[in-house]
């Protein structure tokens, strides 16, 4: 019986393997791989465990297509479900998506009644309301990805732009994953230095914008969605969790009043430790990004309205 913390990644595809790749290469936890698909998880877990020996982690990735061996999880992470095609919004996945994170919702917490659940299926953010209704979880272990995407992608333009180190450009992108996320230009500098301070009005625009349709950039370029930081990102949420780290991260979370939002899931900072989202932490904005948070979240609500469960 293994002491390390168990992770379950539902979804095989391009973003569960990644994020099975980065979480193995930090070495603290056993990682199970599931997906419908027969060979997928198998043959993936099996490559990942065969870098262990070359980068100097143990080979602690299982693959399966039985929800058995999911039991115990303490975090179970949900990307199942299908990708963006050119010319797609994350809104056109809904109806298909809901079926299957319903289905994976029901199927993983029979065996982990305990656990965190981390949701990266699109779109997500009425993705995380389908687990959070199946699942019956409490708000603070039913949690989505996106935040800590939207930011990376701001983050590395706003890097290219001024020359500076990627780590110390801070920032903040709230709202859902869709093209009105709210990136906080008041919130953001570089090594403490406020962002407006370095570049033009015109070049932050530009940057904002380009955050807003990140992800659709990149399926134009490849015909389907991002995973290389989607699955980074969500194996920081994972860290955040299993290492009680307290990190304060853009999540997507359950808000019940915070920013003016009632009963909607929507990105914003929360400090993520062992217990899940610990807190929710508000910041002030000013009034054009109080404007285009709540255009965001009608959108938000517009998509959600469509679920059936
Ligand atoms: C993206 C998809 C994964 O933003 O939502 O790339």
């Amino acid at each position: 019986m293994s002491e390390r913390s168990k992770v379950t990644i539902v979804g095989a595809g391009a973003t569960g393997a990644t994020c099975a790749e980065v979480l193995a290469q930090r070495d603290y936890a056993e990682i199970v791989l599931i997906d419908i698909k027969e060979g997928l998880p198998q043959g993936k877990a099996l490559d990942i465990n065969q870098m262990a020996p070359i980068l100097g982690f143990e080979a602690t990735v299982s693959g399966t297509n039985d929800y058995a061996d999911t039991a115990g999880s303490d975090v179970v992470v949900i990307t199942a479900g299908l990708p963006r095609q050119p010319g797609m919004s994350r809104d056109d996945l809904v109806q298909t998506n809901e079926k299957i994170v319903k289905s994976v919702t029901e199927q993983t917490i029979a065996g982990s009644p305990d656990a965190v659940i981390i949701v990266l299926s699109n779109p997500l953010d009425a993705m995380c309301h389908v687990a959070k209704n199946v699942s019956g979880f409490p708000k603070e272990r039913v949690f989505g990805q996106a935040g800590i995407l939207d930011t990376a992608r701001y983050r590395t333009f706003i890097a290219w732009a001024t020359g500076a180190s990627v780590k110390d450009v801070h920032a903040l992108v709230l709202g859902g994953h869709g093209d009105q996320m709210v990136p906080l230009v008041s919130a953001t500098t570089v090594g403490g230095v406020p962002l407006r301070k370095l570049v033009s009005e015109e070049q932050i625009q530009s940057m904002v914008e380009r955050t807003a349709v990140g992800g659709g950039e990149i399926v134009k370029l490849l015909g389907t969605s991002a995973w290389y930081a989607p699955g980074a990102a969500c194996a920081q949420m994972v860290d955040s969790v299993l290492l009680d780290e307290k990190r304060v991260l853009p999540c997507t979370a359950y808000l019940e009043g915070e920013y003016g939002i009632d009963g909607l899931y929507m990105g914003v900072p929360v400090k993520l430790g062992a217990k899940g989202i610990e807190q929710i932490l508000e910041v002030d904005l000013d009034d054009p990004e109080r404007a285009a948070l709540a255009k965001s979240a009608d959108a938000v609500r517009d998509v959600v309205s469509v679920l059936s469960t």
